[in-house]
């Protein structure tokens, strides 16, 4: 396995240059992009959470560490995009109303990209109304949504409703995640499926594409 300490190191630090030079010589040294998110990114990442609930890192070093990702992903979204492999399917994706945490579900979006689906990434704080023209304009079969916070769970359910109201509730799988997310509320919404994880979401969302 390719050593990643150095990305690593950059993306906890916040590093944003650091982490794009780490990135580009993993990449250059021929590192499948997938492997680096699977492997760096997402655990860096899960460690940038960590330290904050720990108390040791503050906003600022949270606000660091998103950037660098951030910036790194500019760099391995279009090798992922030019992976030779037809769309398994397309994917709305967002975090919902309310919420503005991103950096979960722009790892879910780089994953199923790197795991050939086609991603609408419609960001943070995304209305039920958004979501449905998206599903409309990109005819598109699956729709993921990202929630991070306990009080924004609902607005989950309240986007399925309005779903089910608008008519394109049978038309589409909808997955669900994020870290206060659990089957069980899954369940409880009526989604199709909970991920995990953005490794699980991939593997997931091939299942809900009938692949
Ligand atoms: Co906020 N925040 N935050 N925050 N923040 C949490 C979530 C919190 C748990 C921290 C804490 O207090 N311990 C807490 C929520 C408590 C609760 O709800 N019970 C919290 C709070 C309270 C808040 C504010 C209200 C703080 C305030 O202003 N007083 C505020 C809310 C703003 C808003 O959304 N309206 C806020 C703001 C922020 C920042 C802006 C500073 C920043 C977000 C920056 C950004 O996203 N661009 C931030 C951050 C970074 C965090 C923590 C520290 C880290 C989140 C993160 O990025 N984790 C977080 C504490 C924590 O989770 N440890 C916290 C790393 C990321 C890789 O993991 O997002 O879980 P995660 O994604 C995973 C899985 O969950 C899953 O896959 C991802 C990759 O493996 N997954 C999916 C995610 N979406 C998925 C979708 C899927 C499938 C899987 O399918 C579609």
């Amino acid at each position: 396995m390719a050593d990643f300490s150095q990305l690593r190191e950059a993306v906890l630090t916040g590093n944003a240059p650091a982490a794009v030079a780490a990135a580009r010589q993993a990449l250059d040294a021929g590192v499948d992009p997938v492997e680096l998110v699977n492997q760096a990114i997402s655990p860096a990442m899960e460690e940038v959470g960590r330290l904050y609930e720990a108390g040791e890192y503050f906003v600022p070093e949270l606000l660091l560490a998103a950037r660098a990702t951030k910036e790194v992903f500019q760099l391995i979204r279009p090798l992922l995009a030019q992976k030779d492999i037809p769309p398994a399917a397309r994917v709305v994706l967002g975090t919902v109303q309310g919420d503005l945490h991103d950096i979960g579900k722009n790892l879910v979006g780089a994953m199923l990209e790197g795991g050939g689906f086609e991603v609408i990434d419609l960001g943070v704080n995304v209305p039920p109304e958004k979501f449905i023209l998206a599903v409309e304009e990109k005819q598109a079969q699956i729709v993921g949504l990202s929630a991070l916070l306990t009080t924004t769970m609902p607005a989950m359910k309240k986007t399925l409703d309005v779903f089910r109201t608008a008519g394109i509730r049978g038309r589409i799988k909808v997955m669900i995640g994020g870290a206060p997310i659990t089957q069980s509320y899954a369940d409880s919404i009526g989604a199709d499926a909970y991920g995990e994880n953005a490794a699980a979401a991939v593997a997931i969302a091939r299942k809900l594409a009938g692949r």
